[in-house]
């Protein structure tokens, strides 16, 4: 491991343009549970069942406690080392592009000031049928389900399941992954398109990909390196070697 993270710095170091693709995983050890993890699962619920507009339809106030639970742990939770590696980074390398497929806002949190958000933001709901959205923090929520002040209800702003992810987001994700020269992917099981596609476009370019997980992933055979372990530990290790080589 040592071997391959000073191989990492190394070639890290000269990098001018730096992307990193975040899942649920590198919000774990921030006490967010994971999609596919032991916490995907909630009152027996599947999580993917769930985050689907055809659940909504059938039982939105379901679906809403289940996203307010998902809240109230996350308001609980604060940003972890690693969170605060990646927003430092945003400083470190001229040109650094952060997307996640997480919704927490933890990434925001630590200080990383331009999140490309694939999947959206717990904290915004937007109206089923006007053009009303906004921002809905800790306990704003009001009575479940939510309704706007026209009188229909409000959803998460979040992308669902067979929804399409935010076309501008998406483009300039892509634009990221093409030109960078170093693409990490961080705590993500590599099964959720087209998130899951974007470290090949990296790769396609010529680019080094390190992905940093518990365990391979889909991804593994395609990353140039891997390093396993969590993303709490990896991200200020590999962040230290990164300043030895500074000085
Ligand atoms: C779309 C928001 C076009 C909601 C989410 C068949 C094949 C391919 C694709 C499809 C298919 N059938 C359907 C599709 C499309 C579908 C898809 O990909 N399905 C998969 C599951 C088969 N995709 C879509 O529907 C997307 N839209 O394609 O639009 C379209 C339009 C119309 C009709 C069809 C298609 C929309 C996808 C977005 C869904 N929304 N979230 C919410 O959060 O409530 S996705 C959800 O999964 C979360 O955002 C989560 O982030 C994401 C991905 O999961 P991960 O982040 O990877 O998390 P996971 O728990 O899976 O893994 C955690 C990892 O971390 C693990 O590897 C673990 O080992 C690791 N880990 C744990 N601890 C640590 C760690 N690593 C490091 N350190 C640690 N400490
Ligand atoms: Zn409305």
């Amino acid at each position: 491991m040592a071997s391959t993270l000073s191989r990492v710095a190394e070639r890290l170091h000269d990098c001018r343009r730096v992307v990193a693709l975040t899942g649920a995983g590198i919000s774990a050890e921030s006490g967010v549970p994971t999609f596919r993890g032991a916490g995907g699962l909630w009152k027996n619920h599947d999580a993917a069942r769930l985050a689907t507009p055809e659940a909504f339809a059938m039982d939105p106030l379901l679906v809403w406690e289940w996203y307010a639970w998902r809240r109230d742990v996350i308001a609980s939770c604060q940003p972890h080392k690693g969170h605060l590696v990646l927003a430092g980074w945003e400083r470190r390398f001229p040109e650094f592009g952060l997307v996640t497929q997480n919704v927490d806002g933890l990434h925001q949190r630590a200080g990383s000031r331009n999140v490309r958000t694939l999947h959206g933001d717990i904290w915004t709901v937007r109206c089923t049928r006007c053009s009303c959205s906004g921002f809905a923090g800790p306990g704003e929520l009001g009575e479940l389900p939510p309704r706007c002040t026209c009188g229909a209800l409000l959803r998460p702003g979040v992308v669902w399941f067979g929804e399409s992810l935010p076309q501008d987001v998406l483009e300039e994700s892509c634009r990221l992954f093409r030109e960078a020269e170093a693409a990490l992917v961080i705590g993500t099981s590599g099964l959720v398109h087209p998130a899951a596609g974007l470290p090949e476009l990296a790769r396609k370019s010529g680019a080094m990909v390190v992905e940093i997980n518990l365990e391979p992933t889909p991804l593994t055979r395609m990353a140039h390196e891997f390093l396993q372990g969590p993303a709490g530990d990896l991200l200020p290790a590999l962040d230290m070697l990164l300043k030895e080589k500074d000085a």
